[in-house]
C-alpha cells in the first residue's frame, strides 16, 4: 500500500501533500475527504486509497479502478483566490497530471475539456472538483483524480475509451514518483493561477489541447448536437460554433463532449 513516508520522501512541494491520509480500501476519497474538518485536513491534505468502493466521476457516474494499481487521491484545498479563479482549477489540474506524466515517461498527454487528460484519444485520467461553501462564499474545494497507471486490463465497456501509462507505454512507471510530480506541478499551477492573470494558465493549457478546429458532440439535457470548439474563454468556458454558425459558450457542470 502507498504510505506517507514513501510519498514524503524526496517530495518537494511546500504544502500539497505533507499531511497524508492512505488507505487500502476506502468509499471514495472524495467522500472521505468531505467528512474532515481544517483542524484534520488543512489546506494541501491528501487522501489516497488502493481500492475505492464507491469510486464516483461527474454527474453521479462511476469512476472504476483494480487494486494496487493506479493512483485515486483527493486534494483538499482552502483557496484564497476569487470564484473566477477558483473556476479554473480543472485547467491547474489537468496540466499538472499532463506535464507530470510527460517528465516521468515518455508519453505526450493532452488535455480534454475541461478536466480529463488523454493519450492517443482515449481517457487516462479523470478529475472530479467538489466544493463547499462557507459564509463568505466557497471555502473549500477537494480536488479528486484518477488517474491508471500500471493497469492492463480494462472492463468492457470501458476498453475503447479508456488506457494507462503502463499500455500506452510498455513499461511499469513508479507511482509514489508520479504522484510526488503530480503534487509539484499541482502547487506550481495553484500557485501561479492565485498569484498571476489566469491567462498564463489558460495558454499553458491550451498549448496541450487538441480540442481547437475540431468537431465535437455536446449533450445537453439529452439532447445533443454538432459543433466546432473555437477557444477556451477566460473564465473556462469552451467557445463552440454551431452548425448554423452561431457562437456561444458551454460551461463544464452543464453538458458533456466527444470528439467526432
Ligand atoms: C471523471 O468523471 O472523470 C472524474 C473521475 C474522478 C475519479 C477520482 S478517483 C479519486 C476521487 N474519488 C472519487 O470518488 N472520485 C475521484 P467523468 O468525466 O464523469 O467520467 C466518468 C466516466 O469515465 C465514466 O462514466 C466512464 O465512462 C469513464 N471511466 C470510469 N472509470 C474510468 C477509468 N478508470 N479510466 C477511464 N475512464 C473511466
Amino acid at each position: 500500500m502507498i504510505n506517507k513516508d514513501q510519498i514524503l520522501a524526496d517530495l518537494a512541494t511546500k504544502q500539497f501533500g505533507k499531511n497524508v491520509l492512505s488507505f487500502d480500501t476506502i468509499d471514495s476519497t472524495n467522500t472521505y475527504a468531505k467528512k474532515l474538518n481544517k483542524a484534520e485536513a488543512p489546506h494541501g491534505t491528501i487522501i489516497i486509497a488502493e481500492q475505492q468502493t464507491d469510486g464516483r466521476g461527474r454527474m453521479h457516474r462511476k469512476w472504476v479502478s483494480p487494486k494496487d494499481k493506479n493512483l485515486l487521491f483527493s486534494v483538499i484545498l482552502y483557496p484564497e483566490m476569487d470564484i473566477e479563479k477558483i473556476s479554473l482549477l480543472p485547467f491547474a489540474g489537468s496540466l499538472a497530471v499532463a506535464d507530470a506524466i510527460e517528465s516521468v515517461t515518455e508519453l505526450s498527454p493532452t488535455c480534454k475539456w475541461p478536466n480529463d487528460v488523454l493519450i492517443n484519444n482515449k481517457k487516462v485520467c479523470g478529475m472530479l472538483l467538489e466544493t463547499s461553501s462557507g459564509n463568505y462564499g466557497i471555502e473549500r474545494i477537494i480536488l479528486g483524480i484518477g488517474l491508471n497507471v500500471n493497469q492492463v486490463e480494462f472492463p468492457d465497456d470501458l476498453i475503447t475509451k479508456a488506457t494507462s501509462l503502463t499500455v500506452e507505454c510498455g513499461l511499469e512507471v513508479d507511482r509514489i514518483r508520479l504522484l510526488q510530480k503530480i503534487l509539484e506541478e499541482l502547487e506550481n499551477r495553484y500557485e501561479q493561477l492565485s498569484r498571476f492573470s489566469a491567462g498564463q494558465l489558460l495558454n499553458d493549457w491550451r498549448m496541450k489541447a487538441l480540442l481547437f478546429g475540431k468537431k465535437i458532440t455536446v449533450l445537453e439535457n439529452e439532447f445533443s448536437f454538432t459543433a466546432t470548439a473555437i477557444d477556451v474563454a477566460d473564465d473556462g468556458s469552451l467557445i463552440i460554433e454551431t452548425e448554423e454558425g452561431r457562437k456561444r459558450n458551454i460551461f463544464a457542470g452543464d453538458v458533456s463532449l466527444a470528439y467526432r
